[in-house]
């Protein structure tokens, strides 16, 4: 009955042209946990945890209004989840008001991470400041001490940036220019040919990251004097799909032209060994699971042709977990008070603070690694480098923050054969 219902609501980007509609893979992977959470009866004893949810697109303005939705619109919703940065912003600012815990399973921003400003915000996404280390490892591998910045003016990577710059100063890396674009990049590239900038950090969402490609293509800023860093979190066609549909105005093949030699960093967000984890399941059974769902609404697994957000899957299914097992805690926590979680109401912060006090303190072994939420509510990751090599995404190595280690598999290749040099080096005649 209603009674032994547990609601909590969801907001995934799913359709939409800009952003991550990282919710293609992420909506089916919480539906998943969603059956693994209820066939487990020691976990929420007599109850069942229900998720509503709707589709974002990744639009802030849709994402507050699917929430004002889920929060005026009977059944009582005890938590909510989100993702893409963006909507996740706009809602755990909203949510504290109505004491409601959010849980991003995909939003990267590091913004996200000031407490004052989200005081109910916890995420299974790593914050995107984890790639910055890495970045300047590989700088100072290849003596690159000169480097440029490309960004989308989107808080999400604006405050990537400055983590970056001020990690670059700490390590002597002077960033010769650091350009902007709302939509249309090509001004920007134009200023980076300008600048003579010849390694690029470029942060944007992937259809801004197509609009790039072709402007390099067309602006010449790409092959043997180039080096790209880009994000690692696209799907791995990410450079030759949706171009007609985008009015990309380029070829594929002059995409691959461009998209060729360049670097990716990516934090690693499915579980690397097989070990059993909270679900009783290896990562790789998730996988499978998750394949069979993706399969049945009609994605083209088996030719490679994931849906967006699948990299992500496992932190929306270990979101899911992180809700019942806080839940789980909360209801013991209630029971000595006397009290519900059925009785909770957007006024009664003492459950609110007992919901949050338990998800705080949650910690176990996810698909997508060992989950804890630090006093930041952040994820530390492990990165992952790789490079595009003849059209394929190669990897070339790891990183670990915590312990400096640089894990390299002397893969790359350079176009032309040598490593791209940061400037113009000026022969003197003799
Ligand atoms: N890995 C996807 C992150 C998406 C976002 O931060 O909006």
């Amino acid at each position: 009955t209603e009674d032994n219902v547990l609601h909590i609501g969801g907001i995934f980007p799913i359709g939409g042209k800009g952003g991550w509609q990282g919710g293609q893979a992420c909506e089916p992977a919480a539906t998943l946990a969603l059956e693994d959470v209820n066939k487990r009866p020691d976990l929420l004893p007599g109850f069942t945890l229900k998720l509503h949810w709707n589709d974002s697109e990744c639009e802030p303005g849709l994402g507050a209004s699917v929430m004002y939705n889920l929060l005026y619109n009977k059944p009582q919703k005890l938590m909510l989840l989100a993702g893409c940065s963006t909507v996740c912003t706009t809602v755990a600012e909203a949510a504290k008001m109505w004491n409601l815990v959010v849980l991003c399973y995909g939003a990267s921003s590091p913004a996200l991470s000031d407490r004052n400003r989200f005081p109910t915000l916890f995420r299974t996404h790593p914050s995107a400041t984890v790639h910055n280390p890495t970045r300047i490892k590989l700088l100072e591998k290849f003596g690159w001490s000169r480097v440029a910045i490309l960004q989308q003016a989107e808080e999400v990577f604006i405050s990537t940036v400055e983590d970056l710059e001020a990690r670059c100063k700490e390590s002597g890396i002077e960033i010769v220019t650091r350009q902007s674009f709302l939509s249309d990049p090509s001004d920007a590239v134009r200023n980076l040919r300008r600048q003579d900038a010849r390694i690029i950090v470029g942060l944007f969402y992937v259809v801004a990251a197509r609009k790039v490609l072709c402007e390099m293509y067309k602006q010449h800023l790409f092959g043997k004097s180039y080096v790209w860093f880009f994000i690692g979190w696209y799907e791995d066609n990410w450079f030759e799909v949706s171009l007609d549909k985008e009015g990309v105005n380029c070829s594929s093949e002059e995409m691959r032209m461009a998209a060729e030699g360049h670097l990716t960093t990516e934090a690693l967000m499915w579980n690397q060994n097989q070990q059993r984890t909270i679900s009783g399941k290896t990562a790789e059974d998730f996988r499978l699971q998750l394949n069979d769902l993706l399969r049945q609404q009609g994605y083209d697994i088996d030719n490679s042709r994931y849906p967006e957000g699948y990299q992500e899957a496992p932190l929306a299914y270990d979101a899911v977990w992180a809700v019942a097992l806080a839940f789980n805690k909360t209801m013991e926590r209630l029971h000595r008070l006397g009290k519900t979680l059925k009785n909770f109401t957007y006024t009664d912060k003492e459950t609110a603070d007992s919901i949050y006090a338990a998800i705080n303190s949650t910690q176990f072994l996810g698909v997508s690694g060992h989950v804890a939420f630090s006093s930041q509510g952040d994820r530390i990751a492990l990165t992952q480098i790789e490079q595009m090599v003849n059209g394929s995404y190669v990897k070339l190595g790891y990183f670990d923050t915590t312990s400096d280690n640089l894990t390299w598999l002397n893969r790359e290749k350079w176009i032309g054969g040598k490593v791209p040099q940061d400037r113009t080096i000026v022969r003197k005649e003799l």
